[in-house]
């Protein structure tokens, strides 16, 4: 090679030696960018969410997320945070929502089914089928709470009702057909007669369901229905356990979003302003739905703001990050004065976690047996059927919920982070 080259050149003034040291350095800075976001990566693999840094979040490849949407259905009985939740679900493009099926909870099935389509109407999603569900519990009579949620279901909010969008199949049919023909997803929202009628019908589709993010039951909390029940199951208790226990069978998981993180979900009369500031349209439409629920609240509890349950089942479903809890066997109480309650049965692993430990902390105690094992826990030696979520992170679900259904960016909602911690309904958050 002539001595004049440029490789010849490179050599002599040490340039290999420089290249190899700069390959080094980015090489390490690779390895570190990588270290960083493999959770992230993860995220991104399966749930098509895009990487998240920080609290920040960042879609690298839209078309590539929009494809890997995950399916779901939606079992509800709206109800005013039913509705909201559904105005969330359908305002997410990590997730799509294949259909929406009504069972009689709040409001009776007919009048859910109505509340569905007007919610769908005003989110221009009337595309969404909708499908009347069961009337009446598994076993029991029917017991509604329009007490709560106002005499239409709908915060007495008397919005018209939307003509036609008929379904020829019932809520259940379509489960069946929808999961026989692919598995998807099913966020329940309400007490589980559909899903408990689904498994009579045809057990070989109810194993089919993916996940089921049920709101419903409560571990610590104490219960909204009695001292030791949460609505949902308390009002089909037979059903909530036929759903549980075909969990174990089948060796799924339900993760129970129950009133130990939904409880800390405030919407307060300064959010809701901060909202019609935001997007006027949009805040008086919440407004106008949620009004009845403020004043139930107030009037209940002494509470300025109401608890909006069910929007915290569809933001975890989408964003694991914004609950936390551990794995139990979970039975729901069907008969006498405890009808409803979640009996929630861990392992010692499970408490030496971390989390449970410091959950319980201050309410329950758990003595170390003899043998040096803790005693008061895994009475039933039976596999998982549930996680239990205790922790939440309310700004991280108001946060996703004003952006979504506002459609305005994250970091534009700067008065947010105060207007939250201003709500500490219950000390079960994550900072
Ligand atoms: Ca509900």
């Amino acid at each position: 090679m002539p001595t004049g080259s440029r490789t010849s050149q490179y050599k002599k003034l040490g340039g290999r030696k420089e290249h190899t040291v700069f390959n080094r350095v980015l090489l390490l800075l690779f390895w570190r960018f990588l270290r960083e976001c493999r959770s992230s990566i993860f995220l991104f693999l399966t749930q098509g969410k895009g990487l998240s840094f920080g609290t920040g979040r960042f879609v690298p490849w839209k078309g590539v997320a929009k494809k890997m949407k995950r399916k779901v259905i939606i079992d509800c009985d709206p109800g005013i945070d039913d509705s909201l939740a559904i105005m969330l679900a359908v305002s997410m493009e990590e997730i799509s929502v294949a259909g929406i099926t009504v069972v009689c909870g709040n409001c009776p099935v007919s009048m859910g089914t109505a509340n569905v389509k007007k919610i769908l109407r005003y989110m221009n999603r009337l595309d969404i089928p909708v499908f009347a569900g069961e009337e009446k519990p598994v076993k029991r009579e029917y017991a509604d709470a329009l007490d709560t949620h106002g005499s239409d279901g709908l915060g007495e909010s008397f919005l018209p009702n939307v003509e036609g969008y008929e379904q020829d199949l019932g809520a259940v049919e379509f489960l069946e057909h929808a999961l026989l023909k692919e598995p998807c997803s099913v966020i329940a929202l309400g007490p589980l007669t559909n899903l408990a009628r689904l498994l009579q019908k045809s057990p070989e589709a109810f194993e089919r369901i993916e996940e089921i993010v049920s709101m419903g039951g409560s571990f610590g909390s104490r219960g909204n229905c009695s001292p030791v029940a949460e609505y949902n199951y308390w009002a089909d208790p037979d059903g909530a356990s036929m759903v549980y226990e075909a969990a174990e069978k089948f060796g799924k998981k339900i993760y129970m979003v129950g009133l130990d993180v939904t409880r800390n979900i405030v919407l307060t009369p300064d959010m809701l302003e901060y909202m019609k500031r935001l997007k006027p349209a949009a805040g008086e439409f919440v407004q106008r739905i949620t009004k009845f629920y403020f004043d139930f609240h107030w009037q209940q509890e002494h509470l300025l703001g109401c608890v909006i349950n069910d929007p915290l089942a569809v933001a975890y479903f989408a964003d694991r990050s914004l609950c936390k809890g551990f794995e139990a066997y979970t039975q729901v109480e069907t008969e006498g004065i405890s009808r409803g309650q979640t009996v929630v049965d861990f392992t010692p692993e499970e408490y030496e976690n971390g989390l449970l430990r410091e959950h319980n902390k201050d309410a329950l105690c758990f003595p170390k047996g003899t043998a040096g094992s803790l005693t008061g826990v895994n009475f039933y030696g039976k596999r998982a059927n549930s996680k239990v979520l205790i922790h939440t992170n309310p700004l991280g679900f108001f946060q996703l919920f004003f952006s979504r259904i506002l459609g305005v960016k994250e970091a534009e909602l700067d008065l947010l982070p105060k207007l939250v911690k201003e709500t500490s309904y219950e000390k079960s958050s994550i900072n």
